[in-house]
């Protein structure tokens, strides 16, 4: 069983390739796209499409196009999010955003490459494979990651900004603008992996209740996180008037309602026939992340 940090290397060596497998290309878009792309960023969700892949049986170097998709898609969402029009943020992954060095039109752009791109190289990787595996894999994420996914979550969250705390629509917008991309890379892993449908449920099921307690902890890293670990400012939900679950629930309910998710992630897990210690270890650690 591999590492995380060996994932995460494989991922950071072939995300370059994958996106220059699209062509040839202008420069100043190749090197806005390649900026966001090589900025660091933990891979958490290529990282798990991969090892779900692995532990079910399945072919890692096969996962790899879609593993590298799904990253391009996150970092196209992390420049869109990061534009004046919407969170208006400076810095990310400890740089300057895209926009404060491509400006706001090369970024928009640079977003608009990712995610073509990653429909480019899932669709290419696909149409190689004898079965339909690639195919499903593809129709998951881009099916996450669409409007009725992250962008719609991304939709209501800018809609909200300024509006009363709301339980139901804030776990609505983690639910998508936090968890869809984390449920697609467990779930395109194990059917990648040709896992029955009902295991793949269950993965996502875990994905689920890591990615909302994935975004309590971010809510709580916006308010007590060490900025410069972060690599990202502190304090801009508050500045912003945005619903958090600070915001609506308070620190310390916060931290429970997170370890809560947590357990029902472990719980989920246990329902699964294969050795996921990476998964139970990004979940048992959530709660004493510092980025
Ligand atoms: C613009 C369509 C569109 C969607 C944007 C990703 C996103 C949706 C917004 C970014 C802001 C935010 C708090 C999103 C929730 C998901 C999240 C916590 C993203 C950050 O993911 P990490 O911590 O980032 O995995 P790195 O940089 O490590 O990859």
């Amino acid at each position: 069983m591999k590492r995380f940090e060996e994932y995460k290397d494989a991922v950071n060596k072939a995300l370059l390739p994958a996106l220059h497998s699209a062509g040839p290309m202008p420069e100043k878009l190749e090197e806005s796209m390649a900026y966001s792309l090589s900025a660091g960023g933990k891979r958490l969700r290529p990282v798990l499409l991969l090892a779900s892949c692995e532990a079910a049986g399945g072919d890692p170097e096969e996962a790899m196009a879609f593993a590298c998709a799904l990253e391009m898609i996150h970092t196209y969402s992390l420049i869109h999010d990061d534009l004046p029009a919407l969170d208006n943020d400076e810095l990310r992954r400890g740089k300057p955003t895209n926009h404060m060095v491509f400006g706001e039109a090369g970024a928009i752009l640079a977003g608009d490459g990712l995610l073509n791109t990653a429909a480019e190289v899932m669709a290419r990787a696909a149409s190689g494979m004898n079965d339909l595996r690639g195919t499903k894999a593809m129709a998951c994420i881009m099916r996450h990651a669409g409007v009725s996914g992250m962008i719609g979550g991304q939709s209501l969250d800018v809609a909200s900004e300024n509006q009363e705390p709301d339980e139901e629509l804030l776990t609505y917008i983690h639910l998508h603008k936090t968890a869809d991309l984390l449920e697609a890379a467990v779930e395109a892993g194990l059917i990648l992996a040709g896992a029955e449908p009902e295991l793949v449920e269950a993965g996502r099921q875990f994905a689920c209740h890591y990615g909302l307690a994935f975004q309590m902890t971010d809510d709580l890293l916006d308010v007590d996180g060490d900025a410069a670990l972060m690599g990202k400012n502190t304090g801009m939900d508050a500045e912003q008037h945005k619903m958090t679950w600070v915001a609506l629930k308070g620190v310390e309910k916060t931290r429970e309602d997170a370890e809560r998710e947590i357990r029902l992630a472990c719980e989920a897990l246990d329902r699964l026939p294969w050795e996921l210690s990476i998964h139970r270890e990004l979940a048992g650690s959530l709660l004493d992340r510092k980025y």
